[in-house]
């Protein structure tokens, strides 16, 4: 479609394929309307079907219909998809709206690159982009080449496929360039491992304070706000109380991860993958199944990364915002998710006033040096 000036409305929906689900779906939803108003859309209306999802548009056709008629009465220019979309399904309901669409991934990408400033972060976003407009490209070029001329190739398709070619070409030089900064990065992790540094980890979901806790662990200055993925790369510093231990604060998960994401950000496995222990962050100021859904999806993607088998401690940050009752609560269904069969495993703590962080240098000691002195004693 022609490249028009979209404006900022925007529609939000989803695909809702479990028919029993009243829960998950809801608190899903709610965060692509949290990350679409922080791309800078106005969410104006949440569309959900509840169907099998069809290969040509994802939703029915006759919600599809209904989609255009009230994007248009309503001057709405961008659908935002909750579910993965085929390169099929994005063209096609691209067309069909007239309107800018794409799905969680897209918007993910979205934000990733209005934060990103490093050269790094700008590569793998530009890669990533790169990866998925391949297959849409590949798709045009397949599609005219039966529409016009069913033995011939015309003109255009040439210009297609050359396109294709220097796209391929320019993947292969950025994937090459970010090969070497992953080489570099993993060779000067191990390095600092050699000299004896250990190093902790500080991961979770995105606005849950990590980078307020680092900032606090290690007199960082790391800029830290209410925007979703404020910090993209991550950083490494020396903790205040001990200098051989150093913290990495790291990118944020988001729930229902996209698996895209995390192998398009290999760079940002890193920090998981070398850690000596791993600190997760949730939110405490939440109701207690969201801190459960959140947590037990989060320990999940934490276990389809090939960690060595560190040990995590669950971090229940923003405890000043939440009362006693329900920080009770918290407790009580993280201890269900998280069954380490260790109390001290599960801290709450306020980054922000520094409350119970005593608490959690403690821990984090015991933990670092209690497993590195039994792994070099020989009882
Ligand atoms: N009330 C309260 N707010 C906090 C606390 N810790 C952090 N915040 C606030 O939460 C917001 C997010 O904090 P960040 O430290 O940027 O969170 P993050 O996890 O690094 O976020 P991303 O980098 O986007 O993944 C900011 O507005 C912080 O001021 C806390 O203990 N209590
Ligand atoms: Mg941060």
């Amino acid at each position: 479609m022609d490249r028009r000036t979209f404006n900022n409305r925007a529609c939000v929906a989803m695909l809702k394929t479990d028919f029993h689900d009243h829960f998950l779906f809801r608190v899903e939803l709610d965060e692509l309307i949290t990350l679409a108003t922080n791309a800078g859309y106005e969410v104006v209306e949440e569309i959900i079907q509840t169907r099998h999802p069809t290969s040509d548009l994802l939703f029915g056709k006759g919600k599809v219909e209904e989609i255009r008629e009230f994007m248009k009465f309503q001057d709405i220019d961008n659908l935002i998809v909750y579910n993965q979309l085929s390169s099929k399904q994005f063209l096609n309901l691209a067309r069909e709206l007239e309107a800018n669409v794409m799905d969680r991934y897209d918007l993910t990408l979205e934000i990733f690159e209005a934060n990103a400033s490093d050269i790094l972060s700008l590569q793998q976003i530009k890669l990533a982009k790169m990866k998925k407009e391949t297959p849409l490209l590949k798709l045009k070029v397949s599609e005219k080449y039966k529409e016009e001329h069913p033995f011939l190739m015309g003109g255009g398709e040439y210009a297609m496929h050359s396109t294709l070619k220097s796209f391929s070409k320019r993947e292969s030089s950025i994937k090459r360039e970010i090969d070497r900064m992953l080489r570099e990065k993993k060779m000067q992790v191990i390095r600092r491992k050699k000299e004896g540094a250990k190093i902790v980890n500080i991961g979770g979901y995105y606005n849950s304070g990590k980078t307020t806790l680092f900032n606090k662990l290690t007199g960082a200055d790391k800029p830290v706000s209410e925007t979703p993925f404020t910090t993209l790369t991550a950083k490494y510093k020396k903790w205040l109380e001990n200098g051989n231990v150093l913290f990495v604060d790291t990118i944020g998960f988001v729930i229902d991860l996209d698996p895209r994401l995390l192998t398009s950000f290999e760079i940002n496995l890193i920090d998981f993958q070398y850690a000596d222990l791993q600190l997760f962050l949730v939110s405490a100021n939440e109701p207690p199944e969201i801190v459960a859904l959140k947590l037990s999806e989060g320990l999940k993607i934490l276990e389809t990364i090939p960690v060595q088998g560190q040990k995590t401690i669950v971090v229940l940050n923003k405890i000043d915002e939440t009362d006693e009752e329900n920080l009770e609560q918290i407790l009580d269904v993280t201890r269900t998710v998280f069954d380490s069969g260790d109390e001290n495993r599960i801290i709450p703590i306020s980054a922000k006033t520094g409350k119970n962080l005593d608490k959690l240098s403690k821990h984090i000691s015991e933990k670092i040096f209690l497993q590195t002195s039994k792994i070099n004693s020989p009882y």
